[in-house]
């Protein structure tokens, strides 16, 4: 089981999908292990995105993630990092297939809706960030339909 961590972005908010990014999500037999809205401390974002810190979309990028809610979520399975990946489709709306989220919901590579870790080393640091907490280890009694023996 790997955990990745998703953010559903400012504009996901405003635009009300975050109803609709949850049940990609659950309708993949993926779990939810983790679940906030908030306002994310600048401190936060720019460990969140220390890697962009020279890109000149930096600046930007840190603006228009503080400036309403995000929801963070813990997604939890088997490959999960990878899987919710693919689930997001590419980073521009425009040439995101259809089926994915960025696809189906979105027009911009900067307001792109949501985010997920791309790696499993990078959702550790991530989760660590956004849920210092810890996250939700529960049995989720429908996984039984979901994998078979070989995962
Ligand atoms: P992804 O989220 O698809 O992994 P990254 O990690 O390359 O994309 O970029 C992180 C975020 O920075 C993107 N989700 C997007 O919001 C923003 N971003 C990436 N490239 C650009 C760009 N060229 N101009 C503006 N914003 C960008």
């Amino acid at each position: 089981m790997e955990t990745s961590l998703v953010l559903v972005k400012p504009d996901g908010v405003q635009r009300g999908l975050v109803g609709r990014v949850l049940s990609r999500f659950e309708d993949k037999g993926l779990s939810i292990a983790g679940l906030k809205l908030l306002v994310a401390p600048k401190a936060t974002l720019e460990k969140h995105y220390a890697v962009h810190r020279e890109r000149p979309f930096y600046g930007s990028l840190l603006q228009f993630m503080g400036s309403g809610p995000v929801v963070a979520i813990a997604v939890r399975g088997v490959n999960a990092v990878s899987v919710v990946r693919t689930l997001l489709g590419p980073t521009n709306g425009q040439e995101a297939p259809g089926g994915t989220i960025r696809g189906d919901f979105g027009m911009s590579r900067s307001f792109n809706l949501v985010h997920a870790s791309d790696s499993t080393d990078n959702a550790a640091m991530e989760l660590g960030l956004w849920f210092p907490e810890g996250t939700c280890d529960y049995q989720h009694d429908v996984l039984r339909w979901v994998y078979d023996d070989e995962a």
